[in-house]
């Protein structure tokens, strides 16, 4: 067991309740005040050299600033920050509870009512702190808390998770874990209170079902489902009601403008939900009068209760033209082609290798120009059915250049070029990727891994280019050293870079235990 601290600042500590990938959660209680409270400790050393430290400091104690103001019951108040031994820490108010992801670790999934009550609850913490120019955005499982007996919902993290994922990220780079993160974030765009939204609607799916919306075995298939893909179709569940799969598909819509604008919105959205599912549930139960008696109903009293829901609580509609085109991210290459990769490429690789390392790269083809005008192809992946006949929607508008190329209609004959966009990431120390398009070389990246927020060494990036639609040639290459040896893995695949549809070329160098390197396309 580690050390405990007997004191952090003038706080006593009391005991460990858990520890992060960025530092250790305390009970402590404040000898001056007799109050109870968390204290958070936030270790980076290791990660970032002395100036990068002092800054991150300095940033930390900015962020907690503005998050202490923030006075909700359904957010963590910050009552103190400060610096113990070269460590930050921060103290705050002691939530007597469990973090939602140890809840669903332990049960899989929640009661729908209870799902409901922490979106609702977290949903106006969000509101309260969007609307004083505070975004999360790190909204997942750990930084929901949920508090015994009263079942308070209370976002913890305001302004730390920021800062600790900002302070490890560079321009135009991701890091972080992924599955909770919106398109725009996953893209690097800006983005504001609706990507909170976004990553409720995640932790919202999971409460529901026990899993996540988008799928995906490597960090960057799930970015690319995140950006491009639909969510999982949730499960013929008659226990979850339709409308809040409206509800679910309206907070994971990829356009930011698509979404509920606020946290006041989805709670109107959520009681609205709620009230129609009475309502259906009120006219079947009328229609069944005469029916032999049904069988007895969700409970009638106390917290609100949905009825039993009809059994396609699925999100609408059969795939869109892109969604039947959309191939799938290589998260699922058979093991008959990994492995047969794997032994023609071991031989590019320098004997010895014995540290563990992966390059995978997700590329994602976005059509900017027309072949045949396509209309529902490329908006199709951002476009969703209106929700509910009352509910008028907002049109999806395109949130970056990256988008609009995606979401402009065609609009002359000839094909020009495809937008693609290539997320990169490596668990290598440090080396270079080399991507050519038909031989051409069109990525030079040189990358130097360092710590991200999962505590393991690694690199992310996203870059985009340009090439012209049509069949090409696409050749990965990785060098890196490992422990000093020149260490290379490669592939190259064919593919069709198409207008009006999305494809998807990933490539895959993993050097341990032995070379493979693998691109998958389908699609296009
Ligand atoms: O996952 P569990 O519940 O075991 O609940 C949080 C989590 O424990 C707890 O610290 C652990 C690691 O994040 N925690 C975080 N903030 C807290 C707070 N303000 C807290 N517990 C009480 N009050």
């Amino acid at each position: 067991m580690e050390n405990v601290p007997k004191k952090i600042g003038r706080y006593t500590i009391l005991e460990t309740i858990g520890r992060g990938a960025m530092g250790v959660v305390y009970k402590a209680r404040d000898p001056l005040i007799g109050r109870t409270l968390a204290i958070k400790t936030i270790t980076l050393s290791g990660l970032l050299s002395e100036g990068q430290l002092d800054e991150f400091k300095a940033r930390f104690f900015r962020e907690a600033q503005a998050a202490g103001v923030l006075h909700h019951s359904n957010i963590v108040t910050i009552h103190d920050v400060g610096v113990e031994n070269g460590v930050p820490f921060m103290a705050m108010e002691f939530v007597e509870g469990t973090s939602l992801a140890k809840r669903l670790k332990e049960e899989g999934r929640l009661k729908v009512e209870e799902a409901v009550h922490v979106v609702r609850q977290v949903a106006e913490g969000l509101a309260y702190a969007h609307e004083r120019g505070i975004v999360h955005r790190d909204i997942k499982p750990d930084n929901i808390l949920i508090e015994n007996g009263t079942g308070r919902a209370v976002i913890a993290d305001f302004g730390v998770a920021h800062v600790t994922t900002s302070e490890l990220t560079r321009t135009g780079e991701i890091l972080g874990t992924p599955f909770f993160m919106s398109p725009e974030q996953v893209l690097g765009d800006p983005l504001d209170g609706r990507s909170d939204l976004f990553s409720l609607g995640v932790v919202f799916y999971l409460m529901l079902v026990g899993r996540r919306p988008f799928k995906g075995d490597t960090i960057s298939s799930v970015c690319y489902h995140i950006v491009h893909g639909q969510p999982e179709p949730l499960p013929q569940d008659p226990t979850i009601p339709a409308p809040l799969a409206s509800v679910i598909e309206t907070m994971l819509c990829k356009e930011p403008a698509g979404r509920y604008p606020d946290g006041h919105a989805l709670v109107r959205a959520l009681d609205d939900a709620f009230s129609q599912t009475r309502a259906a549930a009120a006219l079947s139960e009328a229609t069944l009068d005469l029916a032999p008696a049904p069988q007895a109903g969700p409970g009638a009293t106390g917290a609100p209760t949905f009825p039993a829901a009809r059994p396609q609580a699925t999100f609408a509609g059969a795939p869109t033209a892109i969604q039947q085109t959309v191939v799938q991210p290589p998260d699922v290459p058979s093991e008959e082609e990994s492995s047969k990769k794997g032994l023609l490429v071991a031989a590019l690789l320098v004997l010895g290798v014995t540290a563990i390392a992966v390059a995978f790269i997700l590329g994602v083809v976005l059509a900017a120009g027309p072949g045949k005008p396509k209309p529902a192809a490329p908006p199709a992946v951002t476009q969703q059915k209106p929700l509910q006949p009352s509910q008028p929607r907002q049109e999806p508008a395109p949130s970056s250049a990256k988008r609009q190329a995606v979401a402009e209609e065609p609009k002359h004959e000839a094909v020009k070029h495809c937008s693609v966009t290539v997320i990169f990431e490596t668990r290598l120390p440090d080396g270079r990727l080399a991507l050519f398009v038909d031989g051409q070389q069109k990525l030079d990246l040189p990358f130097l891994a360092r710590r991200m927020v999962d505590g393991r060494l690694g690199f992310r990036e996203a870059r985009t280019f340009e090439v012209p639609a049509g069949k090409h040639e696409v050749r990965a290459v990785v060098r890196a050293l490992v422990k000093r040896r020149p260490i290379e893995a490669q592939d190259s695949k064919q593919v069709i870079f198409q207008a009006g549809q999305s494809s998807v070329i990933g490539i895959e160098a993993r050097a341990f235990p032995q070379a493979e390197v693998v691109i998958v396309t389908q699609g296009g």
